[in-house]
């Protein structure tokens, strides 16, 4: 799957402006007609993602309200919800695989590497919101080969130090590929957290997935 950046400023503008609006109904049919000419995977990369990151941006200058960025985060997840690709029944066999979104509350970005991972074959565990010790718990008993973790918050970024830490200590190492805003502002930090991999995108995870899975001994 490749990403094509086809899409014009104009929609983009559109969209945005149905969510400032609180416009479920213009939202769904914008998001709608040009996934029917862009594919699913690039009105996430395309769409969804850029207008929630302007609105954030705009949240951040004071121009915008929380109760604006909570609307439109929940407007987008419905949508998603409704569009999501379907998970392939042919699966792939593999180690065990797992995500989580780590000490945070902005869920839309783990669930769409989820939607992607699953709709390319895999078998993938959902651990949802979790705090570091429930994860290393989690990861040890069901003996996770490959942690997805998607953080949006810089403290919660930071804490995956501790959980890289925590699993070493307990024997236990797996590959841990990382995503996130944090991740996009700073491009080293995944390095400084001690992860094997850091996506920008859903379909990054997917390329990771596949490398780091054929790494494993
Ligand atoms: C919507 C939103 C919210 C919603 C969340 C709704 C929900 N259920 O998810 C609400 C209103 C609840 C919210 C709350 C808060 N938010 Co907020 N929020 C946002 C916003 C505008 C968009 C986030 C989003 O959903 N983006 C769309 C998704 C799809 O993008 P994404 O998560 O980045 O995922 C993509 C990629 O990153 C990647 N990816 C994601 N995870 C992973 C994992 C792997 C393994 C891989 C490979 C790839 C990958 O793939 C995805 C698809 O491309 C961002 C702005 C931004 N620039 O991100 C701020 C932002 C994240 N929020 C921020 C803040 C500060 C807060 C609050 C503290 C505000 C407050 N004062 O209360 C709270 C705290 C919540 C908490 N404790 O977690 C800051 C974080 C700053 C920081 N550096 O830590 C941001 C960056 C805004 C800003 N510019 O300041 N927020």
């Amino acid at each position: 799957m490749t990403i094509t950046s086809s899409i014009s400023a104009q929609p983009l503008d559109e969209f945005l402006e149905a969510l400032l609006a609180i416009d479920r109904f213009a939202a769904r049919q914008i998001l709608s007609t040009y996934g029917q000419r862009a594919g699913t995977v690039n009105l996430f990369e395309q769409m969804i993602v850029p207008a929630l990151e302007q609105i954030g941006a705009q949240w951040e200058q004071g121009a915008l309200s929380l109760a604006q960025v909570y609307m439109s985060g929940h407007i987008c997840e419905e949508i998603v919800d409704a569009i999501l690709p379907p998970a392939q029944i042919q699966r792939i066999s593999h180690p065990p695989i797992a995500i989580a979104v780590l000490e945070d509350y902005h869920l839309l970005g783990k669930r769409m590497v989820y939607a992607s991972l699953r709709a390319s074959g895999y078998e993938i565990r959902d651990f949802g919101q979790v705090t570091v010790e429930a994860l290393v718990a989690q990861v040890i008993q069901e003996r996770i080969a490959v942690l997805l973790i998607s953080v949006l918050m810089l403290p919660s970024a930071l804490r995956i130090k501790e959980l890289r830490q925590q699993l070493e200590r307990a024997g236990h190492r797996p590959k841990i590929i990382v995503g996130g805003a944090p991740f996009r502002f700073d491009e080293i930090l995944w390095q400084e957290i001690g992860a094997d991999a850091m996506g920008k995108t859903a379909i990054d995870a997917v390329t990771h997935v596949g490398r780091l899975l054929k790494e494993l001994p």
